[in-house]
């Protein structure tokens, strides 16, 4: 049955396999931005959970733009199950050194698609996956941005942590 499917789409099974994966990863960065949101809104980081928030419903996009590119090239999309999350953090600055540090996982994880699309010469998904490449620079582009704050603003001041609160959320918006 499963080799009939593969009759009617040029999609090849290790790729919807990688894509599938990837999927699960974003489904899971929105997850972990959710509870980092939630950290911080509990801590009194209101405005810098709001920017969260948001990130984690862009992640939630990002996860279905993939879901559905899987069933419009006539693979299978399968939804991902929802693993532990991290609830706890150890300080405001430490939730921002994980986002960073998921951003560039997550990135290295788009470039093995593209690689794995290169060398089976599937183009139209190399295609589709460049729009993640241009997303992920500019995703860790502002998670540096949010980590220079805490290197020039003192976080060991309510003052300071005040201040970093307010220009987290201006980041990524339009000015
Ligand atoms: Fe920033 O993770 Fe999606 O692509």
């Amino acid at each position: 049955m499963k080799d009939l499917m593969r009759l009617h789409t040029s999609l090849k099974e290790e790729i919807e396999i990688i894509l599938n994966a990837q999927c699960k990863i974003e489904s899971d960065a929105s997850q972990k931005y959710l509870a980092m949101a939630s950290w911080l809104d509990r801590n009194g980081f209101e405005k810098s959970a709001g920017y969260l928030y948001a990130q984690a419903e862009e992640e939630r996009e990002h996860f279905l733009k993939i879901f559905h590119y899987i069933n419009e090239v006539g693979g299978t999309a399968v939804t991902p199950a929802i693993g532990e999350v991290q609830q706890e953090f150890t300080s405001f600055k430490s939730v921002f050194e994980i986002a960073l540090q998921n951003e560039i996982a997550v990135t290295h994880a788009i470039n093995r698609i593209i690689a794995k699309c290169r060398e089976v010469n599937d183009y139209a998904t190399e295609e589709f996956m460049m729009w993640y490449v241009k997303e992920q620079r500019e995703e860790e582009h502002n998670a540096r941005r949010v980590l220079e704050l805490f290197d020039i603003i003192d976080a060991d001041s309510a003052t300071g942590r005040f201040v970093i609160d307010k220009e987290i959320a201006k980041i990524g918006s339009p000015e």
